[in-house]
């Protein structure tokens, strides 16, 4: 008997509605689902993934325990009473913060843990928290809390009525939009163009989003902070400051100018590369657009000056009247609102405490990634003696993984949460394997509130656990459970304990769909949601359009938008330095494939077959001076190690950069990934320098690090890894 569900894909950030035809246990196909009002039939290749990762022989599904160098399946019961026991004798003995808490980005496409980790998180009292956060969209999130009052108010771009579109470091034609859950972003860029409106790139690549727009406009590496100030610099001098109808919602207004006096285009053109006048003419075309949306992502959040460049592309649609009106960055209503949830997801904070040994800011109650091993491997009180990591692969994915990757074995003890034996999970004691992606039910509690239409879901699971499985809410519940110390907290755990053990993740997203419901000022137009409504409406329903709505939104913590935030007007002398400061020969970048994603998704023979991924992509110019070929084995070294990978010559790259997918490096030993391993390549994280960081955020910075390249003399056979 087959059977047809439908779902969201929790692949990426795009929430795209799927129709997943099974039979028994087996997946038979998977479509767009057309009548999703969201997404509109939309997939991309990734979303037979899901299939993949469902039937992949090599995912986990009993707990393992490592024991010299093999790893034996232990019962459930026994894994947590371990992991328990073991978490509280590293506590007893080095105190709370000797154990570690990583989470990874999958964390946040899981309804249960979404849910269930953060009281896992509390019962450790630890301030070592990390996640994947810092390696990503930080600064994003500190720019909101600073200007908008909430680490969530991100404001997300309009893109379906923007005539003006202006993209710095994304390329959401292969990532499908991130801080923009846009399912068929590509698409949608095409259709600005097509009415008549232009799309800007600014890229060191020649991107699959470059290819679509109106202009691709080269950019040095970790300068868009430079170009930015410049076009704001523009704005200011030929009067096309105009915030119109937002100006009374702002506050400091007056001071922006004074602000980017010293940043003048002829200025910063020879650093940024990009011409004096086509600067100018930039800053023109989008202060003169009907409607208009400066937009920034990866690129320019994980680069030295992550921080400015989320702010400063807030200032530039705000000082043109963009911010908060259809067509430019608007603010989504979900129907499940962190901003009324209060203490479930706080509004933020920043720099409450510091790092151990760099002294580098929390924000949100984390620290940032980039600082993890080194609290691993420095000697002295405070330092880490434990990890736990969910959804993560830190390994891979954390600037100079390499070190971390020496840091692991020297830990008292490490569990991981993952349904892989991966390059970071072989380091752990225990590893629990939480139940498949379609074996739970799903609503997507993060990117309702970073999509570009208000929409509502609730995805059903479309396979019943396993009986021997475990959900990752429930691991998080039994960890949490057995973690609770003394008679009063062992009572208050085991009462949520049975609370949630009763509620289920469905029966949360229930309470909150209803909670604020009625008449609420900052979402009047959810009325009368509730599971119930959703089950009645598989597909999905439509809530409309963005809508202005940020007097109402911000009026929850601040009367006012913050528009110069005083320790992002302290580190502008930092980027005033940044100008004529000398230039490495080559620096490198990152980049995406459409048929990846981040580290996880190479073990689907599907996915990754074709030619190579891995490859470093160098300008002509740049290889002719270094006397290299086509497909020839090149070692990229950096400040902290060296790699090995073939090299692919283009002119998408502009002279100076070259570029590396992050993700691969799965040659390592012990693994258990097969078809991963079969396409090791090698992993950027090995030569990226976790000493690099935005100064403000303490954001990896992993754009434009110094590297040379020079061929090798192993064969490429060799030359895939470590
Ligand atoms: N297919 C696929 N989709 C994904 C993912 C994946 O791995 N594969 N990952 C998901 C995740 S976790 C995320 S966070 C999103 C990311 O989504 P995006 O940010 O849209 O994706 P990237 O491809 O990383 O785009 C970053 C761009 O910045 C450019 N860049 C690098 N340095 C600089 C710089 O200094 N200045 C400027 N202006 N540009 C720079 C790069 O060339 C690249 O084109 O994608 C998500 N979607
Ligand atoms: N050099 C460089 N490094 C980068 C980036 C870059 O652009 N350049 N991008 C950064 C970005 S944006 C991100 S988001 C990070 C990602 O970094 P991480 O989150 O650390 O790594 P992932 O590769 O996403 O690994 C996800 C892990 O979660 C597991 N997993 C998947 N689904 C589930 C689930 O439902 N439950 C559990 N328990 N486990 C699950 C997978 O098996 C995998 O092991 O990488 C960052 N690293
Ligand atoms: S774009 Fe692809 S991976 Fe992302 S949600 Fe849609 S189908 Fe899934
Ligand atoms: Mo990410």
């Amino acid at each position: 008997m087959t059977s047809k569900h439908f779902r969201t894909c929790t692949l990426c950030e795009a929430m795209c509605g799927v129709v997943i035809e099974t039979e028994g246990r087996n997946v038979l196909s998977i479509r767009g689902d057309a009548d999703d009002p969201f997404s509109r039939g939309h997939i991309c290749p990734k979303a037979m993934g899901l299939s993949d990762l469902h039937h992949d022989q090599d995912r986990l599904r009993t707990p393992l325990r490592r024991e010299g160098g093999r790893f034996v399946p232990i019962s459930w019961e026994q894994a947590f009473d371990e992991v328990a026991a073991n978490l509280k004798r590293v506590q007893k003995q080095h105190g709370k913060s000797a154990v570690a808490v990583y989470q990874g980005n999958p964390s946040v496409h899981n309804l249960g843990t979404m849910l269930m980790s953060p009281q896992f998180v509390r019962t450790l009292r630890t301030r070592n928290r990390y996640s994947a956060t810092s390696v990503d969209q930080l600064p994003h999130m500190l720019a909101a809390f600073a200007m908008f009052g909430h680490q969530l108010l991100i404001p997300i771009p309009d893109i379906d009525r923007t005539e003006y579109m202006l993209v710095l470091g994304a390329n959401p034609a292969v990532s499908n939009g991130s801080l923009m859950t846009a399912p068929g972003a590509a698409d949608r860029l095409k259709a600005i163009v097509k009415r008549g409106g232009k799309v800007v790139v600014l890229d060191p690549r020649r991107t699959e989003t470059a290819a679509l727009a109106s202009e691709h406009v080269f950019i040095r590496p970790g300068s868009d902070a430079l170009f930015l100030m410049a076009v704001l610099h523009t704005l200011f001098s030929e009067q096309l400051a105009r915030p119109g109808a937002l100006l009374p919602l702002l506050s400091g207004f007056e001071r922006v100018a004074s602000l980017v006096t010293d940043f003048a285009p002829e200025r910063v053109a020879e650093t940024t590369d990009v011409p004096a006048d086509t600067i100018r003419r930039i800053a023109r075309e989008f202060a003169s657009a009907p409607r208009a949306v400066c937009y920034g992502r990866v690129g320019v959040s994980t680069q030295d000056f992550g921080t400015l460049c989320s702010w400063l592309i807030n200032l530039i649609n705000i000082v043109t009247g963009n911010l908060d009106r259809e067509g430019g960055a608007m603010f989504p209503q979900p129907a499940i609102d962190p901003l009324t949830l209060g203490a479930a997801f706080s509004r933020g904070h920043f720099a409450a405490f510091k790092s151990r040994v760099r002294g580098l800011p929390e924000f949100g109650g984390e620290l940032p990634v980039a600082t993890l091993a080194e609290e691993i491997d420095t000697a002295g009180k405070g330092q880490i003696r434990a990890l736990v990591t969910s959804a993560g692969n830190p390994v891979l994915s954390t600037p100079n993984g390499a070190r971390l990757e020496r840091a692991l074995p020297t830990l008292d003890f490490m569990v991981s949460i993952d349904f892989y034996l991966n390059e970071t999970t072989r380091h752990a004691h225990i590893i629990l394997p939480p139940s498949g992606p379609l074996e739970h039910d799903h609503y997507d509690l993060a990117f309702h509130v970073l999509a570009v239409r208000n929409t509502t879901k609730y995805s059903p699971a479309t396979f019943p656990r396993q009986p021997d499985a475990r959900h990752d809410y429930e691991i998080f519940n039994e960890l949490m459970l057995r973690m609770a110390e003394g008679p009063l907290q062992k009572l208050a755990a085991r009462a949520r304990f049975e609370v949630i053990d009763r509620l289920k993740p469905a029966g949360i997203v229930d309470l909150l769909l209803r909670m604020g419901n009625h008449g609420s000022k900052l979402n009047p137009f959810k009325k009368g949601l509730s599971l119930r409504t959703l089950k009645d409406n598989p597909h999905g329903i439509d809530l409309g359009a963005l809508r202005p709505c940020l007097a109402q939104r911000l009026g929850n913590q601040h009367t006012k938008v913050v528009l110069v935030p005083a320790f992002m007007r302290d580190d502008l002398a930092r980027l005033a330095r940044s100008i004529g400061a000398e230039r490495p020969a080559l620096v490198l970048i990152g980049r995406r494939h459409l048929r990846s994603n981040n580290s996880w998704l190479h073990n689907s023979a599907r996915l990754i077959k074709g030619p190579a991924r891995c490859t470093l992509q160098m300008h002509p110019a740049d290889a002719a001076q270094r006397d290299l070929r086509q497909g020839n084995a090149v070692q990229v070294r950096s400040k902290v190690g060296a790699i090995e990978v073939p090299l692919e010559i283009t002119d998408a790259l502009m002279q100076g950069v070259v570029s590396l997918p992050h993700g691969f490096g799965h040659s390592r030993k012990g693994t258990a990934t097969h078809v991963a391993s079969a396409h090791a390549g090698a992993s950027i994280n090995d030569v990226t320098d976790e000493s690099r960081v935005d100064l403000l955020s303490g954001n990896a910075s992993f754009s434009g690090v110094p590297v040379e390249v020079s061929a090798t003399l192993l064969p490429l056979a060799d030359a895939a890894g470590r």
